[in-house]
């Protein structure tokens, strides 16, 4: 487990990317949600091999959503509000199962990457309401037993639950975020789950507005 100067995870980063993110008009910045996200990648790379799986399938995600930024109708994805917008009017949104070898849309990927912030949300609030007894791999299942397992099948929850076992201690992971007690790793936490709420309330909007929260 690499420690604070060892990698270049920075919590910091990740909430100010959360925070900028979020625009006056209440709509999310597409390039700043994926800096935010790029840090979770390096935090869970920090973690181990274990985490490998996981973190590239995020990266996958990411990936997918930095190249409809980057492509030929770029502008439009600036913003959720604009790319559920764009997607809706062309009709690419995979309101239906996506036929294989189509990169899957950008409403659909965004979906995956808001479900894992309600577990972001509970897992980060558990870290941070700790006393210090508890065990981080406790906390990481609870979370995700009452958040993204109920969207993952059968397999990726027996990849989720070993992964969580590999999880270090809490000692370990103030170190990975770099605060060395618990009153301020406690203060780091709650700051971060703020932002993170904040964005995910936003798009839940937007999503419900549309009727997205199912895309397959
Ligand atoms: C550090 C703890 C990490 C614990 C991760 C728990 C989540 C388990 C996820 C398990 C498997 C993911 C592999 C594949 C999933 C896909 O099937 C799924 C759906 O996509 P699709 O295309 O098949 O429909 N994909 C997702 O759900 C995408 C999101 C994946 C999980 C992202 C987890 C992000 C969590 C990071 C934790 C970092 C904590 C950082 C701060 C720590 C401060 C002390």
């Amino acid at each position: 487990l690499k420690n604070c100067k060892q990698h270049d995870f920075q919590i910091g980063k990740m909430v100010e990317a959360f925070h900028l993110c979020v625009t006056e008009k209440k709509d999310i910045l597409l390039e700043e949600y994926l800096i935010a996200w790029r840090q979770l990648i390096k935090f869970m790379d920090a973690l181990g091999t274990v985490f490998t799986f996981i973190s590239s399938e995020t990266m996958t995600k990411v990936n997918i959503l930095q190249g409809y930024l980057n492509g030929e109708h770029g502008k439009h994805y600036r913003t959720v509000t604009s790319m559920v917008k764009y997607e809706l009017e062309n009709e690419v949104v995979n309101f239906k199962e996506l036929p294989p070898n189509r990169v899957p849309s950008g409403c659909r990927t965004l979906l995956r990457m808001h479900r894992a912030l309600k577990f972001l949300e509970y897992f980060l609030y558990n870290l941070g309401m700790s006393a210090g007894q508890d065990k981080t791999s406790q906390m990481c299942a609870d979370a995700y037993h009452k958040t993204l397992s109920h969207h993952h099948s059968w397999f990726i929850r027996q990849v989720a639950e070993v992964a969580f076992l590999a999880l270090p201690p809490l000692e370990d992971m103030y170190k990975v975020v770099c605060v060395s007690n618990h009153k301020e790793a406690k203060t780091v936490l709650l700051t971060t789950v703020d932002a993170i709420v904040k964005v995910y309330n936003i798009t839940q909007k937007v999503y419900t507005k549309h009727g997205m929260l199912d895309l397959p």
